[in-house]
Formats: structure tokens, C-alpha cells, sequence
């Protein structure tokens, strides 16, 4: 089995533990959620960096590269639902991934993930460096 697949398999896994998508594609972003999410996010392999992940089941949707004080790719389209994933991957220098409801605090390794219930477009930011900007575009499920 594939990582794509592992990924889909916990991902069902936990859509059934929260009783599916409700109706309206809200996700509420519950603590056990959370730990799931932070879970799938952190056995995502490298080679998933800037790549989407079709998914519709909550999971991470894909990851965004924070390197050279940069957001990589600086756009990018999930579902209403998902999961979205920073990966903190610029040496010493620590960034904040600050925008309209999440925040992931000053970080330099690691990942941090945000789950997406409404649709619309984000705009995000680092709260160290605000040079460094990012959108989001969440579709309605
Ligand atoms: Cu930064």
C-alpha cells in the first residue's frame, strides 16, 4: 500500500469516527480532529510538498514548503473541509503562519496544519517576516 493510500485509509478512518462530512461540508476542528490531522500531517513524506491530494475525507489536502523565507506554492485550492499543511523547513530561521482564525505560533521545524470548513479565499502571512504572503482558496465542498 502507498503512502497515498495509508493516507486516504486514515483519513476514512476518522471521517467515519466524526460521522462523515455533514451537510454544508462543515468540519468542525475539535480537538480530536485536531490530533488527527496533526498526525496525517506529520507522515506526509516530502514528496508531497506542493502537491494536492484529492481527497474528501478531511485529510491533509497537501503541504506548503516554507523555505528561503518563501511560501511554496505561494497559492493553492483545497475543499471546503480539508486540511491545509505547512511544513517549517528554513534552517534556524523560525516563521508564523498567521491568518483569519489560525495562527501556528513562531515555529523553524516541524508542521503545522489548519482545517478548513467555509469556502472563500485566505489570504495568510508570517507574523515574523510580512513580506512573506500566501492564499488559500477553499472550494465549496
Ligand atoms: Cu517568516
Amino acid at each position: 500500500m502507498n503512502r497515498t493510500l495509508q493516507l486516504l485509509a486514515a483519513g476514512a478512518a476518522g471521517a467515519l469516527a466524526l460521522g462523515g462530512c455533514a451537510p454544508g461540508g462543515h468540519t468542525t476542528e475539535n480537538a480530536a480532529r485536531k490530533k488527527q490531522v496533526a498526525a496525517e500531517a506529520a507522515a506526509l513524506p516530502p514528496a508531497s510538498i506542493g502537491r494536492q491530494y484529492s481527497t474528501d475525507d478531511g485529510s491533509p489536502a497537501g503541504v506548503i514548503e516554507i523555505q528561503k523565507s518563501a511560501f511554496t506554492p505561494a497559492s493553492f485550492s483545497i475543499i471546503a473541509g480539508q486540511a491545509m499543511v505547512w511544513a517549517f523547513d528554513d534552517g534556524p530561521v523560525a516563521h508564523r503562519v498567521t491568518g483569519d482564525g489560525f495562527d501556528s505560533g513562531p515555529q523553524a521545524t516541524g508542521r503545522f496544519s489548519h482545517t478548513f470548513a467555509a469556502p472563500g479565499t485566505f489570504a495568510y502571512h508570517c507574523a515574523i517576516h510580512p513580506t512573506m504572503k500566501g492564499t488559500l482558496t477553499v472550494a465549496p465542498h
